[in-house]
C-alpha cells in the first residue's frame, strides 16, 4: 500500500534543527524528575524494549500487576508528573484541532535494537482528540494499518523532527515500530530515538 490510511497526517521536517535542540533539553529536564523506567507487560511481566516516562497532569504506565493505564504519579517515585513543556503545548495548539489541552505526553525511548509491536492506543476514554507524534533522534520503520489485527498495514520512516497527526478514522488503527535505523541522526549524543504523544485522556464534563 502506498496511501496512508485516512485521518493520518505525516508532516515531515515539521520542527528544525534547533527547534529539535530545544526539545531534546526539554525532555532531558523532563527525564531528570521523571526517570526513564522499563515497562513490563500486564500477567507475563515481559519487559518492554523501549523506556519510558511522562509528562502532563496523566501518565501512560504499565506494569505486570495492574496492566495499563494511566496514573498521575511515576510508578518508582511517587511524585507527581513534571508538567508538559510549553512548546509541545503550542505544537498541540498548531495541529491538533481540539479545544482542549493535552493530559499526557508519553515520552519513550528506544535504543538500537527497540521496538513496540503492533498495538492499539485505547486505555484513553476520549477519542474524539487526536494523538500527537513527535519523532526526535535516529529514524524507524513505522507500521500502520486498519481497526482490526489482520487490516493490511503500510509503513514509513519516520525521521527526527517528524510530526505526525493521529485523528479521526486512524485514532483506533493498529501501528507499532519495526525498527530503529541506528546512526542516522546526529541529535542525540549517544544515539537512539524519542518519540513524545500527546494525548487526551478524559472526555471533557
Ligand atoms: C496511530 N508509539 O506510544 S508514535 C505509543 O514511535 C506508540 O513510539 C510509537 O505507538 C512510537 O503508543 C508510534 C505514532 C502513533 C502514536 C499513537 C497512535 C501512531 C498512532 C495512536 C493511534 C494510531
Ligand atoms: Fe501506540
Amino acid at each position: 500500500m502506498l496511501a496512508l490510511p485516512p485521518g493520518v497526517r505525516h508532516i515531515p521536517g515539521f520542527l528544525d534543527r534547533s527547534a529539535q535542540e530545544a526539545l531534546v533539553e526539554d525532555i532531558r529536564a523532563v527525564v531528570r524528575a521523571a526517570p526513564l523506567y522499563v515497562p513490563t507487560m500486564p500477567g507475563s511481566g515481559k519487559e518492554m524494549s523501549v523506556r519510558m516516562t511522562n509528562c502532563g497532569t496523566l501518565g501512560w504506565v504499565t506494569d505486570r500487576e495492574r496492566g495499563y493505564r494511566y496514573q498521575p504519579t511515576h510508578p518508582e517515585t511517587g511524585k507527581p508528573w513534571p508538567p508538559i513543556p510549553e512548546a509541545l503545548l503550542s505544537i498541540w495548539r498548531a495541529v491538533a484541532d481540539y479545544p482542549l489541552p493535552p493530559e499526557a505526553c508519553l515520552v519513550n525511548f528506544y535504543g538500537e535494537t527497540a521496538k513496540m509491536g503492533l498495538h492499539q492506543d485505547r486505555d484513553e476514554a476520549e477519542f474524539a482528540a487526536p494523538v500527537v507524534s513527535i519523532s526526535l533522534g535516529d529514524a524507524c520503520l513505522f507500521r500502520i494499518g486498519g481497526t482490526t489485527r489482520a487490516a493490511p498495514t503500510v509503513s514509513f520512516r519516520l525521521e527526527s523532527g517528524d510530526l505526525v497527526v493521529l485523528g479521526g478514522e486512524s485514532r483506533l488503527s493498529f501501528h507499532g515500530v519495526d525498527r530503529i535505523y541506528p546512526a542516522t541522526s546526529t541529535l542525540l549524543k549517544n544515539g537512539g530515538r524519542i518519540n513524545l504523544t500527546m494525548r487526551r485522556v478524559t472526555k471533557p464534563v
